[in-house]
């Protein structure tokens, strides 16, 4: 008798508990590979908010582009097919060279400075985002970017005529200035690419090397530390506006906290997936004195250009994070 009212109670617990997990559920669309630190990193927000919220609000993460894909992920959200989503800005950089901050070359090269410039940027960003119905909540770097290849480079020159995969204007640029042949490509159809020759080169993380498996088609990782692009994690404003202000407070710290994890979970890693590259047969070096040299000078020449592209809200950016 003792054990049946135990099971019982037990049972009534679990229902109590199950009426107060059955709040309102939001589909997060994430672009990048399931195991990603990106994605784990928007799991654990995912799981913040739920725990901060008592389950009223319940965020179901969608990792790999299986919701939506990379491209379509900032439109859903903006029209609310999705409610909330992550995307690779400055892969929007067409629409508003803004986006593209993050992926001026040697503008930003470490995390340091990566983070300095995200704080200088982040108030226009959000207005920019603001204006197109969403809010921001937070952003996590990628590894600084370095170019992947498919025979030594010594020089720009040795760089002529390949097909180089871009996954916004910033790369795409890079690789006219190289004499490369620019192909638009999201990671998630990177491997492939590269296996029918698609593209044999392309400039990114070790990061997305590594989920690639690029090792199987490519042989040489150059290191240039060339930019550290951003994903943004941003909510639909309808969706924001209908939540009440403890929910919306559970959002912010749940995003400080994400933005904060993803950020130290990227440095961390950011030897580890080099190492990983290297053990897979992979040369890993920096670039060589004269290679370094020559793609500053394309840097300059990019450097130049966003802020005649980006206007006197860019240059502010530029200035503030200057003077941090
Ligand atoms: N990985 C993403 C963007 C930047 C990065 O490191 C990609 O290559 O698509």
């Amino acid at each position: 008798m003792k054990k049946l009212i135990g099971l019982s109670a037990l049972a009534g617990m679990a229902f109590a508990s199950n009426l107060a997990m059955a709040g309102e559920k939001w589909d997060m669309p994430m672009a990048y590979a399931d195991s990603n630190y990106h994605t784990q990193n928007g799991k654990l927000f995912a799981k913040a908010v739920g725990i901060c919220t008592g389950g009223e609000l319940e965020i179901v993460v969608h990792g790999g582009g299986s919701l939506f894909k990379g491209g379509e992920i900032k439109r859903a959200v903006q029209t609310g097919q999705a409610p909330i989503g992550e995307r690779l800005l400055s892969a929007h950089q067409n629409e508003n060279p803004i986006f593209g901050v993050d992926s001026v070359p040697f503008l930003a090269s470490s995390f340091d400075n990566s983070d300095k410039l995200y704080a200088a940027a982040r108030p226009t960003m959000e207005k920019i985002l603001a204006d197109q119905n969403m809010v921001l909540l937070y952003g996590v770097p990628w590894p600084p970017q370095g170019m992947y290849f498919k025979k030594e480079i010594n020089s720009v020159a040795d760089m002529k005529g390949i097909k180089f995969r871009a996954y916004n204007a910033a790369t795409a640029r890079l690789a006219e200035l190289g004499g490369m042949l620019p192909v638009q490509i999201e990671a998630a159809e990177l491997s492939q690419a590269l296996a029918t020759g698609v593209a044999d080169a392309f400039i990114s993380s070790g990061s997305t090397g590594y989920d690639k498996k690029v090792w199987e088609h490519l042989t040489h990782f150059y290191d240039t530390q060339a930019w550290l692009p951003r994903n943004y994690i941003f909510v639909n404003k309808d969706s924001w506006n209908s939540q009440s202000d403890q929910v919306k407070n559970c959002l912010k710290s749940s995003a400080m906290l994400a933005e904060a994890a993803g950020t130290t979970r990227a440095r961390e890693l950011t030897g580890w997936y080099l190492a990983q590259l290297a053990a897979n047969g992979m040369t890993v070096i920096p670039p060589g004195d004269n290679l370094a040299a020559e793609l500053a000078k394309m840097g300059d020449t990019m450097s130049k250009e966003w802020p005649e592209a980006a206007g006197a809200e860019g240059a502010a950016i530029v200035k503030a994070y200057k003077a941090k």
